[in-house]
């Protein structure tokens, strides 16, 4: 477990005090509630520092400075933005140690995976500058002689970014990166559960904003309620586009609220994640992928793996090599490098995790491994043990996520079946197919195959590349972040027409003439 020296080592490496305040426009930070937040480490239970939470006011003020800072920064030309977002990610790289330990302290996952998250973040700011330069819009032809159509993509202003606890720093850096280069500034209200990820950041990106100029404002933090801030922020009208990650209920409520003021959203909810294994795969991939997707982040990935579907000629064989695995995960301080699975993010993860078991064995479930807290290895009641429950998949509890390491297994005959199974749940991020079989491999990604936005081939349902788009259909929400083409949800695209004849001429051929 982090010691205070080592605790100290992080915070000043990345300027965190242990008494912090809760807003940020760029300058100093500020709140005014009196309405503390406790961070607590979840490995000790310890609080490793206090934030105080903004207030509305506070809210008003930062809201004023982003809307400031968009009528400046629109100005600046793209690639211009992406020279800064360029530095961004040479400041990342500076600081991946501390940033990726920061991670590993405050959420709990693996040091491996807290410093991965990280490289997410310095990717997605290589990848924004290129985009800095590529915001393009095609030339279209004009049904009218002498006339040029195209279309424009131009900022959209103030937008708001909801993280979830579990990728504390990199969903940010996938939505501001684009958004910046875009020319939008951004307002993060990041999980309450990880402030300290998020002052980091903010801290990071204030500095090199600074260094280069860039107005107050163009990047905003808030930690506060989700009552007082959360409510506010997706309510808010200057705000047109929200981007959120969380649970389904979460992005229920949030696209209710902000569709009813007719903004746009960028959902990436739930997930159910599923992988088919053929009899026709290469059962040590299979079996690789399977154990990280599944165990790794102690199963609080949107994209972990939840269930498997496994054909019956290999079904026991593949369960056998997969608990032998899951009895060798040492569980313990995620800081130390031996260490497969840290803790699950607080108590209440706890609860959830063994509500979930014991609504499978009450649904007919039978635990194959795990099923249990473990006894706090250092005084905190947050480590559970991974968990695998042979179960069918229309029992309640699969068709819901736990955001936990249990595992639901499951047979089937015939591939057909594998299918239906596999999209027999009402979310839809990601999936793969494990198989040496094109037909398979190609149906399985193909209009009649996987119904998610994610799907692989021979490849795990978690650790996607910030290269694609990421998210997914049905109760996921059906947003996309990241690659690909996402940048055009950050900004308004805009149809022009010009008339370069001197002559009037109407569309559809409509005359007009008095
Ligand atoms: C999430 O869990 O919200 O594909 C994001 C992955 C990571 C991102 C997960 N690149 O697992």
């Amino acid at each position: 477990m982090a010691t205070r020296q080592q605790v100290n080592k992080i915070f000043k490496a990345l300027d965190l005090g242990r008494e912090l305040k809760g807003a940020n426009a760029g300058g100093e930070w500020f709140a005014d509630s009196g309405d503390f937040l406790d961070v607590v480490d979840p490995t000790t239970g310890t609080v490793i520092a206090r934030v105080e939470q903004a207030s509305a006011k506070d809210y008003e003020k930062l809201m004023r400075k982003a809307e400031a800072a968009f009528v400046l920064w629109r100005e600046v030309p793209a690639p211009r933005r992406g020279e800064v977002v360029r530095q961004l990610g040479e400041a990342l790289r500076a600081k991946k140690e501390a940033l990726g330990q920061l991670v590993s302290l405050e959420m709990g996952k693996i040091l491996t995976e807290g410093l991965g998250e990280v490289q997410e973040m310095i990717d997605i700011c290589d990848y924004a500058v290129g985009q800095s330069r590529m915001l393009s819009g095609p030339t279209l032809q004009s049904e009218r002689p002498r006339h040029r159509m195209m279309e424009q993509w131009h900022p959209l202003g103030v937008i708001g970014v909801i993280t979830a606890f579990n990728f504390p720093v990199a969903v940010w850096a996938w939505n501001n990166a684009l958004a910046w280069v875009c020319g939008d500034v951004a307002v993060w209200k990041p999980s309450s559960k990880t402030p300290l990820c998020a002052i980091a950041c903010q801290n990071i990106a204030n500095e090199v904003f600074r260094r280069n100029g860039v107005p107050q404002g163009v990047s905003c933090a808030v930690i506060g309620r989700g009552a007082v801030i959360g409510e506010r922020l997706v309510a808010d009208a200057r705000v047109p586009l929200i981007s959120a990650t969380g649970s389904t209920r979460m992005g229920k409520r949030i696209g209710a609220v902000v569709g009813e003021r007719l903004g746009s959203t960028i959902l990436e909810l739930g997930g159910n994640n599923a992988l088919v294994i053929s009899e026709k795969a290469d059962l040590t991939c299979a079996l690789a992928s399977a154990f990280f997707g599944a165990v790794g982040t102690a199963g609080q990935r949107c994209t972990s793996t939840r269930r498997l579907i496994i054909h019956e000629s290999i079904y026991d064989v593949f369960l056998k090599k997969l608990v032998a695995n899951y009895r060798k995960v040492r569980i313990g301080d995620p800081l130390d490098p031996a260490t497969l699975m840290g803790p699950l993010i607080d108590e209440g993860a706890v609860a959830d995790y063994e509500a979930a078991v014991k609504a499978a064995k009450a649904q007919g479930g039978r635990v194959v491994y795990g099923g249990k807290a473990l006894d706090p290895p250092f005084g905190h009641r947050t480590f559970v043990l991974p968990t695998i429950v042979e179960i069918a998949n229309d029992a309640p509890i699969v068709q819901t996520e736990t955001f936990a390491p249990i595992l639901y297994v499951m047979k089937y005959r015939n591939f057909e079946e594998a299918l239906a199974l596999h999209n027999g749940v009402p979310q839809g991020l990601s999936s793969g197919i494990f198989t040496d079989s094109v037909a398979e491999a190609e149906t399985f990604t193909s209009f009649r195959g996987s119904d998610c936005g994610i799907a692989n081939v021979n490849i795990g349902t978690s650790g996607a590349e910030i290269g694609g788009a990421f998210g997914g259909e049905k109760e996921t929400g059906g947003g996309r972040e990241s690659g690909s083409d996402c940048w055009k949800s950050y900004m308004r695209r805009q149809t022009n027409t010009i008339n370069w004849g001197g002559e009037v001429h109407l569309a559809q051929g409509v005359e007009f003439q008095p």
